[in-house]
């Protein structure tokens, strides 16, 4: 099926590494839509004007929506939302290494929306042609709406790079800090990538982690060029035999030291979240109570019909 590019669905026979692998990479997806609220939340209260307030809001509710789509499709291959959760809690599953860094400016909302969701939108639009189905068509309107939220991250840019010397500063001062995290959240390089090989067999994923980095590159180098600002990599330039960008070195002891919990502000996000879902028991207990009576009426009602 998978050679013949037809979707595996949900009731469909597959094997046992296939639909681990599935979970593992959809669970993490979720967790990051999820924790990636965090950083921006962090400038809801500070936002600059009631319309930025509101763009900032709605930005947020998508990345809501969208933990809420990729935990349904990861629910399909028979892993509960309780043991994603516990999971998540525990530090056992991971999520993406970007939303471990602080939010200090304005500016970082730019970043993030020009950046973060510009490299989540390279990595994801080929996940719309994953052979699992629930996930791949979850991907189609999360990648819409990730689209909208790049280019409102850009606005924000494109405005402080035209105001006061002050503002053209602070945006450059917030790429400077994204640019190399951003560039990180792609994964490992592909020679230490120990899942990629079989998750491209498995057309799971389409392009390494490496082929998609290098779409980035090129693409930030070119649109930076609009904000009139500077990519913080000295070493980048045009290759013209190869053409593309090449780039400097990454960091990746910084990258493992985020992945395995010691980033800037790991514990502070887990127990954010952890917070979160404890103070939000009372909600879940009275929706299982309010669903337990409205069935319990519909049933005494069907009774009383029947009689
Ligand atoms: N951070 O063998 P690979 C967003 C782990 S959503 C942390 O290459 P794989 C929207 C990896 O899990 C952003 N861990 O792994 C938004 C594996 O560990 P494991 C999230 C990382 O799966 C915007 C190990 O390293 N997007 O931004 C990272 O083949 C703004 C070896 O790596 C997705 O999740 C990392 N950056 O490729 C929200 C997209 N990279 O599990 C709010 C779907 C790697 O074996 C605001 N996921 N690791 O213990 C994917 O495409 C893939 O899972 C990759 C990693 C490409 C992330």
């Amino acid at each position: 099926k998978i050679d013949a590019e037809i979707r595996i669905e949900p009731k469909d026979q597959m094997p046992e590494a296939y639909r681990k692998t599935l979970v593992r990479q959809i669970s993490q997806h979720a967790h990051s839509e999820v924790v990636g609220m965090l950083p921006e939340a962090n400038w809801v209260t500070r936002a600059p004007s009631l319309k930025r307030k509101q763009i900032l809001l709605a930005k947020i509710q998508d990345e809501a929506g969208h933990g809420l789509y990729l935990y349904s499709a990861a629910e399909t291959l028979g892993v509960s939302r309780q043991q994603m959760i516990d999971d998540l809690h525990s530090g056992k599953a991971k999520y993406s290494s970007i939303f471990n860094y602080p939010t200090l400016s304005w500016a970082d909302m730019g970043s993030i929306g020009w950046m973060v969701d510009g490299a989540a939108i390279l990595n994801q639009i080929p996940l719309c042609r994953c052979s699992y189905g629930p996930y791949a068509r979850a991907m189609v309107r999360i990648c819409k709406e990730e689209s909208f939220h790049q280019r409102q991250g850009f606005e924000i840019l494109l405005v402080l790079s035209q105001g006061s010397p002050e503002q053209r500063a602070m945006a450059q001062e917030s790429i400077n800090r994204w640019y190399w995290p951003a560039m990180m959240m792609f994964g490992p390089s592909d020679t230490d990538s120990s899942n990629s090989e079989q998750s491209m067999k498995w057309r799971i994923k389409r392009f390494s982690n490496d082929e998609l980095r290098q779409r980035f590159v090129d693409m930030i180098a070119e649109q930076i060029k609009v904000l009139g600002l500077q990519v913080p990599d000295p070493d980048q330039k045009w290759n013209e035999e190869r053409g593309h960008y090449d780039s400097g070195p990454i960091n990746w002891d910084e990258f493992w030291n985020v992945v395995n919990g010691n980033g800037p502000c790991n514990k502070d996000r887990l127990d954010t979240r952890r917070k979160a879902w404890e103070d939000g028991a009372w909600v879940r207990e009275a929706a299982v109570a309010y669903a337990d009576k409205k069935e319990k009426r519909q049933s005494e009602a069907s009774r009383v019909e029947a009689a």
